[in-house]
């Protein structure tokens, strides 16, 4: 078939070519020389060999943890604030490790599909555009009706066709969405999945003004955040059913070779998401501190406090929030606690500056 050419290299001898890399990954790179100690101290083993390039691709790993998409907000005539995004589906072949392609389907261009943002209580509309050449959709998880299901017969198009789909924002949350054409397994692992933020009214939540999302969220406090969106995915570059890759937003390594910075005196919030397909859950785990855990992020106040690992089956999600304030600057590592998926390609560094 047209999308199984490529380099066949198996889940083992991944894991062999990474290993392997011990040294020729460091000698082969550039990193300032404060990463490329730290890639010694902390698992330099743990490397490929060579760089993505991240420009012939279309996206950037370091773009995709902040590049929110909001839409196009105008006045609906009962008041309503109306939201509208466009997103179209295509197929693009994206360099996943150093020399290994894969033949993906993609939401605007770039895996995971764009983070669309929206508060609580928006009228949304996505105009859907299928550039791909096969039948795709958009499905999300939300509250919404059978018609806006995003399924074949509601919400499937085929090539060169639109659709729009129509929802309430609803419930605030931390959510995603992703093709449910059939065979889904596919659909899914070829790229076809993004983020869904909906962010809390604090309008609508005046009994909570005194937690943390509520008080920080549409306030001018909520400046101080940082915020980062990231979905663990995996690939199965040789179509066995086994992830060769595993990654946060899809390159392998991508931030561990060049950290995510961090401020050291402003809370963070991260938004964490689970798309990988053929292992049943993946997990996050951050060195050197805790945090507090919103599952769904569908609550104003933490579901779970104090935690320094949590896991995720395929499809849920969450909202992490903590700080490095009391920390000496450095760097502290994140990554799946399955510590074949770190080794293949999830694992990443903070860096507290
Ligand atoms: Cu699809």
């Amino acid at each position: 078939m047209a999308d199984r050419k490529g380099p066949a290299i198996s889940r083992r001898a991944a894991l062999g070519v990474t290993a392997g890399a011990i040294g020729a990954g460091l000698a082969g790179r550039t990193p300032a020389p404060a990463q490329q100690a730290s890639a010694r101290d902390h698992g330099g083993d743990n490397r490929v060999v060579g760089s993505v390039n991240h420009q012939r691709n279309g996206f950037d790993p370091h773009t995709l943890l902040t590049d929110w998409d909001t839409g196009t907000v105008s006045t609906l005539p009962d008041g309503r604030r109306l939201r509208e995004y466009e997103v179209t589906a295509g197929d693009l072949e994206v360099e996943i490790a150093p020399g290994v392609m894969f033949n993906a389907w993609v939401y605007n261009g770039r895996i995971p599909g764009p983070t669309l943002r929206a508060t609580e209580g928006d009228l949304i509309r996505i105009h859907f555009a299928n550039g791909s050449s096969h039948p795709h959709t958009m499905h999300f998880h939300g509250i919404h009706g059978a018609s806006m299901d995003g399924v074949p017969g509601a919400g499937q198009i085929g090539r060169g066709e639109t659709f729009t789909y129509e929802f309430v924002a609803r419930p605030f949350g931390c959510h995603l969405y992703h093709c449910h054409s059939f065979p889904l397994k596919r659909h899914i692992h070829k790229g076809l999945y993004g983020t869904f933020i909906v962010d809390p009214d604090p309008a609508l939540h005046p009994d909570h003004a005194d937690v943390t999302r509520s008080r920080l969220l549409g306030t001018p406090e909520n400046a101080r955040w940082q915020e980062f969106v990231g979905v663990m995915n995996g690939f199965d570059t040789n179509f066995d059913d086994e992830n060769e890759f595993y990654a946060l937003n899809t390159i392998p390594f991508a931030y561990f070779d060049k950290p995510v910075r961090i401020e050291r005196a402003r809370p963070v919030r991260f938004y964490l998401v689970n798309v990988t397909e053929f292992d049943p859950i993946n997990s996050f785990h951050v060195h050197g501190n805790f945090f507090d855990y919103y599952d769904h992020g569908t609550t104003l106040t933490p579901t779970l406090t104090t935690i320094d690992t949590v896991m995720q089956c395929q499809a849920q999600r969450g909202i992490l929030e903590f700080s490095f304030a009391d920390h000496e600057p450095g760097l502290y590592m994140f990554h799946a606690h399955q510590s074949e998926f770190a080794e293949l390609g999830w694992m990443s560094h903070f860096e507290v500056v």
